[in-house]
């Protein structure tokens, strides 16, 4: 595709297991409420109208890069956008989140949805982020994302967020073999999806596993962990059919500090934790052969900028400097002080 050179590579090197110039840092939701210009930027456009318009969805994910030295981009887009492709209506409703008018209510539900075809009907995805490629003239990487298959099946039988996941919970109890359904045919559209992203020049690839913290651990390794080796094994037998390279993957299972030891035998080669999860015991369950990525709690950021500093300081010592990606352990909030950002990116640079 002839992208501009990647000038700084330290989440791909980091990721890699490669040594780094600096720790690497970004932030979940780096792009969004946060910050001012989003705002005034939603204030003309639906979310995802945003999303749907390479030009607008560039601007957005350029934002938080103009203001902080981070290293790395990730394309402004929204897991929901594979129920969306299936024919599911979703609305962004602002200070509430995503609203399915109509979500699934029983497995008689399911042969409505329209999975074939779901990579092609999200190309502007893959429009996005070849053009974000060019915008970002080498500058950072950019990360491409999906939902994953238990996190996608939740909220489309919630309707929305939840605090509980408590139907979709039922179904895995009430239909099993409805919800395997459901589940491998999101694990094959978000293959699909993820090999497009990469031949668009997604540089790595993050799967959001955020309503892992619903489930026990063996529902975790039930419901989840197959699918999610799925997702990476098929992708990279995909790519090598076709003589591409495949590009470091991170799985974020958030809540899921319970299985460290087995994400780590997926064959991802980040795994990223929240903030509930001591990252001396996340190493130690990982081992060595793993870039960890986190873990800040997403609320701390509201303390005072000497606080965060030395939290960050604490963080960044805790989990070295090899083999890891400074982040939040969770998407920023709405409220977070801007000032808090800069904190964050400054003192995980100078850390070593
Ligand atoms: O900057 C970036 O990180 C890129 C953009 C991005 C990403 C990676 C957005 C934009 N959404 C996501 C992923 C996403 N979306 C996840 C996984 C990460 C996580 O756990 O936070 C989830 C669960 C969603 C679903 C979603 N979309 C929610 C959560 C609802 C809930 O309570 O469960 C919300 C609030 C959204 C809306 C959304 N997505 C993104 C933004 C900036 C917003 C705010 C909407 C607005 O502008 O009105």
């Amino acid at each position: 595709m002839n992208f501009p050179a990647l000038k700084n590579d330290n989440l791909l090197r980091a990721a890699r297991g490669e040594d780094v110039d600096r720790v690497p840092v970004w932030v979940m939701r780096q792009a969004g409420r946060y910050l001012p210009e989003f705002m005034e930027f939603r204030k003309e456009h639906e979310f995802f109208e945003i999303c749907r318009t390479p030009e607008f969805a560039c601007e957005v994910t350029m934002q938080p890069l103009r203001r902080f030295d981070l290293d790395a981009s990730i394309i402004f887009s929204d897991i929901l956008v594979i129920p969306q492709a299936y024919g599911m209506t979703v609305e962004m409703c602002p200070g509430k989140g995503p609203v399915f008018p109509e979500p699934l209510k029983s497995p008689a539900d399911l042969p409505n949805l329209q999975p074939n075809g779901t990579a092609e009907k999200l190309s502007y995805v893959g429009e996005a982020i070849t053009m974000m490629r060019h915008k970002l003239e080498g500058k950072v990487p950019l990360i491409g994302f999906t939902g994953a298959p238990w996190t996608l099946m939740g909220y489309m039988i919630e309707g929305g967020g939840s605090k509980t996941m408590s139907k979709a919970k039922s179904w895995l109890k009430d239909y099993p073999e409805d919800s395997n359904t459901l589940l491998s045919m999101l694990t094959n559209s978000i293959v699909d999806y993820l090999e497009m992203q990469v031949k668009a020049g997604a540089q790595l690839l993050q799967v959001f596993e955020s309503s892992a913290e619903h489930l026990s651990k063996e529902e975790f390794l039930e419901h989840c962990v197959p699918y999610l080796k799925d997702i990476r094994d098929k992708l990279h037998e995909r790519l090598e059919a076709q003589s591409i390279a495949p590009v470091p993957m991170t799985l974020f299972a958030k809540g899921a500090g319970h299985s460290l030891a087995e994400q780590s035998k997926l064959g991802y080669e980040v795994i990223g934790v929240d903030w509930t999860v001591d990252p001396l015991e996340a190493r130690k369950q990982v081992g060595p052969n793993i870039t960890l990525q986190g873990n800040l709690d997403p609320q701390d950021m509201y303390k005072t900028p000497e606080e965060v500093k030395a939290l960050v300081e604490e963080m960044v010592k805790k989990f070295g400097k090899h083999r890891y990606i400074a982040n939040l352990g969770h998407g920023i909030t709405p409220l977070t002080p801007i000032e808090s950002m800069k904190v964050l990116v400054e003192t995980v640079h100078k850390a070593f």
